[in-house]
Order: structure tokens, then sequence, then C-alpha cells
């Protein structure tokens, strides 16, 4: 409740929401420059820092989520040109896409910045599978045919089939970071691991696993073939500026 509130007046005041950007590198030199996904970050005056898992979820629940995510967007798209060339991934919930014309609007909102949308990936949990919802699928159509890339978040925590991933116009999937975790763990993890990636490959998606932590599992899933690697190992998620090359420190 408190939350709810306080986050009201974030939206209404316009402080307090920023959004960092943790990078997501090539795992071999030539697949690509690096990306960023863009996440939420939230400093209340009375609640002081608030974990995007809450504020996220209690947006969820109480319909913030449409405003919070336009604000959100607003902001990554400001932010685009200090990133430069870069392309980033942008996170969007299920109610989201279930707003009817949500593409059209996120469409517009990307152009009247001068922002190419195949500079944007929409990143969706895969979670959605579950709400086996018409306007969602018709949202993600849209988004992509409108130029967005999509990815599939979460890879392995939730119900997505290969004939989902078939059907939706996804471009990519990011394995989940306990799936990561487990490669260490023995054979069972790898197998598992390898498994995903070679449906990905199969199916022309590009492949970016979550939460490397470290050199081995970075090793690891290189050896594997993932295309992309992401995690604290390679960068915490930081605001744009930290990510500009040449920038001078910030005080
Ligand atoms: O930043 P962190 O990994 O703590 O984020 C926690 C959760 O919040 C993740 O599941 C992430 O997808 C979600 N999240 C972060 N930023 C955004 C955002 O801008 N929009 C939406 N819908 N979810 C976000
Ligand atoms: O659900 P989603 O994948 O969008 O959430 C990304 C979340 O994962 C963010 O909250 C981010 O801070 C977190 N994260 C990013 N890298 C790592 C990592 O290496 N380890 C762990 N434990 N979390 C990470
Ligand atoms: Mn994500
Ligand atoms: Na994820």
């Amino acid at each position: 409740k408190r939350i709810e509130r306080e986050l009201r007046r974030a939206l209404i005041e316009g402080h307090g929401l920023e959004v960092h950007y943790q990078p997501i590198v090539p795992a071999n030199p030539g697949a690509g420059p690096t990306r960023y996904e863009a996440l939420a970050r939230w400093t209340s005056p009375e609640l002081g820092k608030v974990s995007p898992e809450r504020f996220i979820k209690v947006a969820e629940a109480t319909g913030l989520i449409l405003p919070l995510g336009w604000k959100l967007l607003d902001l990554v798209c400001a932010d685009m040109c200090l990133l430069d060339k870069a392309r980033v991934s942008i996170n969007v919930s299920p109610t989201q896409l279930m707003s009817r014309g949500f593409a059209e609007k996120f469409t517009a909102i990307v152009l009247s910045h001068g922002i190419a949308p195949w500079r944007i990936e929409v990143e969706v949990t895969e979670q959605i599978v579950v709400r086996d919802d018409a306007t969602i699928e018709q949202e993600l159509i849209a988004l992509s045919h409108n130029g967005f890339t999509l990815a599939l978040d979460d890879f392995g925590t939730g119900f997505a089939s290969i004939g989902y991933l078939t059907q939706m116009p996804f471009d990519g999937l990011k394995i989940d970071r306990s799936f990561v975790r487990s490669i260490e763990d023995g054979q069972q993890g790898m197998r598992m691991v390898r498994s995903i990636v070679g449906l990905a490959r199969a199916m022309d998606l590009s492949i970016v696993a979550e939460g490397v932590e470290n050199e081995a599992e970075a090793v690891l899933l290189r050896r594997i073939g993932a295309d992309y690697l992401q995690g604290y190992y390679f960068g915490r998620p930081a605001p744009a500026s930290a990510w500009v090359k040449d920038s001078p420190t910030p005080k």
C-alpha cells in the first residue's frame, strides 16, 4: 500500500525513477558489439531504495505498470543517445502487452525520439505463455512487424513449448540464470543447457546466457555456443553515463 502510494507520487512528480544498463557481451569477438539490458531502479524519498522485484510486482498488481512503463521507455530513449549506436533490451510485462494498442504507442514513442526500432529488443518473460492471450499475440506480432526484435526472457523457468517459440515472432531467447548456475554442478546441467542451445540454434534464435558470475561459467557457455553473455562477471547494471567511453568519471 505504501509502495503503491509512493510509486504514484514518483510517477506524478517524476523523480526517483531511473534506468540502469547491464552489458550483454558477445561470447566471441565478431558476434557483434556489446548490447545493454535496461533495468528499472527506484529510490523513493520515503522508502529509500526499493528493489525492482518489489515495485514492479506492485505496479503490475495496481495497473501502475502502464504509466510506469511509458515513463521508463522515455528515460531509455533519452539515454540511447549516450549509448551511441548500441542496442538496448527493454523488459515488458504481460499486463503491458495485454493493453490494446501497446505496440502502436510503443512504436510512436521510439520513433518520436528518432530511434530506429531495430536498436530496441523487447524482452518478455516466459510467464506470458501461460496467459495464452490473443491480445498479447497481436501486440507481439505488431512489435515485430514494426522492426523491434523480440526475446523470450527467463527461458527454462516457465512453460514455453517449442511450438510456442515457432508460432511467435521471437528472434532470441535468454537462458535463465538458474540454468547457467547448474552447468558447474556437473553433467546434468551441462546437458540441459546444451540442449536448449541446440534447440535455439535449430530454430535460428539468438542465445543470451544470463547471470554469468565467473570465468568458469563464461568459458563453458562459450564452448556450448551461447551468442551473448550477461552477468555480474561482465558488469553490473549502472547508469548509461557509466558505459560511455571516454566520459569523465562521475563525481
Ligand atoms: O534489475 P533486477 O534484475 O533486480 O530486476 C528484477 C525484475 O524486474 C526482473 O525480472 C526484471 O525483468 C524486472 N524489471 C526490471 N526493469 C523492468 C522494466 O523496466 N519493466 C518491467 N516490466 N520489468 C522490469
Ligand atoms: O528477469 P530478468 O532477467 O529481466 O532480470 C534480470 C535481473 O538479473 C536483474 O535484476 C539483474 O540485476 C539480475 N542479474 C544480472 N546479472 C546477474 C548475475 O550475474 N547474478 C545474479 N544473481 N543476478 C543478476
Ligand atoms: Mn530481462
Ligand atoms: Na531473465
